[in-house]
């Protein structure tokens, strides 16, 4: 038993009222991150310098009851540490030199990734020992097709058309390129819960636009890989899978990969994901926009979602990450009515 309600509901225990975090609940809504994000050069910098990631970590659990932290770092923190060249451009995103069939090969060559990643594991030590016993510290990273489209395509997309069709033409380039990331995914993750994160999240975000072979090999085999090399490790270690646009793949996700809870996205309908193995446990899933806009029809849908998952164990969260222009006040408001009622 733990007294950390956010880390049980993960292992499976319902809890009266669901806890809840926000994902990137860190970031640019918030007026003491922009001002913190002006002392590094640059913003990779501010995932590497832990007084820093720290600082912004801490952030959204002064202003509100979160029952979670989340690590601040992002999730091409990897290519970097892989060796490629990543930077983020204000207002573009993120911006890679794309990998090649000749370069893959090359990756985490030149030096070992997690000697580059050591200020992340430095922030997550300190973390542990800044937040409340009661609060849950969560770790992350990227799925290795999420990273990989970003690695291939060089940055976002919406179609992720780059990466699928390297798949289908450099097909041992590409199982190479996924190889090296679900290794140094494990490394990464393991030393996270090592240094002292109850809980690690795998975020693949862009688990849509995949057929059913597809979805298969690029997202359940290397994610089911993952949660089994750390598991070999960490006997039992808690994992979040978060498959945003799985879709009609979902209950597949969850009972192939092994993880231990399982992220909705917004677009996941309610009915749907009430018909999936009673006690797995949910994560989710109010669209972001609703939390922008706020008010009644937010209130609304916060007691739909908590009322349509009141018989399993549920995690409240959005169902994406939250949006630069929400206002803090419907952030505050979202929390204590999912404490409160
Ligand atoms: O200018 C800035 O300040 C950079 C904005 C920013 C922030 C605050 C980026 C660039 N990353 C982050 C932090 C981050 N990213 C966190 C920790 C903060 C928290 O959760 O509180 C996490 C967990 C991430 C994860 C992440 N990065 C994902 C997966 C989650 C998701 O939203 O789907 C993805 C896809 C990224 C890539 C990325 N990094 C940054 C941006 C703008 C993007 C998205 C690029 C795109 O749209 O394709």
């Amino acid at each position: 038993m733990t007294h950390k309600p956010l880390l049980a509901t993960v292992l499976g225990e319902r809890q009266e009222r669901p806890p809840i975090w926000i994902m990137r609940q860190a970031g640019r809504y918030l007026p003491e991150y922009r001002e913190t994000r002006t002392k590094a050069k640059n913003f990779l910098e501010l995932c590497y310098t832990p007084d820093l990631a720290v600082e912004v970590s801490l952030q959204p659990l002064r202003r509100f009851d979160l029952d979670a932290a989340i690590l601040f770092s992002d999730i091409l923190v990897i290519p970097d540490a892989l060796g490629q060249s990543v930077r983020f451009e204000t207002g573009e995103g993120p911006i890679l030199d794309p990998v090649s069939v000749a370069s893959i090969s090359g990756l985490g060559k030149e030096k070992d990734p997690l000697e580059h990643l050591a200020p992340v594991l430095e922030t997550v030590r300190r973390l542990r020992a800044a937040i409340a016993p009661a609060q849950t510290l969560i770790g992350f990273c990227g799925s290795p097709w999420t990273v990989a489209t970003y690695m291939i395509g060089g940055r976002g997309s919406t179609d992720q058309a780059a990466a699928r069709l390297f798949a289908l033409r450099h097909q041992e380039a590409f199982t190479a390129l996924i190889d090296v990331l679900v290794q140094t995914s494990v490394n990464y993750l393991v030393a996270q819960l090592e240094a002292g994160a109850d809980v690690v999240q795998l975020f693949e975000s862009w688990a849509l636009n995949l057929d059913d072979d597809a979805f298969t090999s690029h997202v359940i085999e290397p994610n089911r890989r993952i949660v089994e090399g750390v598991r070999a490790r960490i006997p039992d270690a808690p994992i979040i899978g978060f498959p945003r646009g799985a879709a009609g793949n979902l209950a597949r996700y969850a009972a192939e990969t092994g993880v231990n809870a399982l992220g909705l996205d917004y677009a996941t309908p309610l009915d749907f994901a009430r018909t999936l193995s009673p006690h797995l446990p949910v994560q989710g899933n109010l669209d972001p926009l609703r939390l922008v806009a706020g008010g009644a029809q937010m209130d609304a849908r916060i007691d739909a979602i908590i009322a349509s998952f009141a018989d399993r164990p549920h995690i409240f969260n959005l169902g994406h990450g939250i949006v630069p222009e929400t206002p803090i006040e419907h952030v505050a408001r979202l929390v204590n009515r999912v404490k409160n009622g």
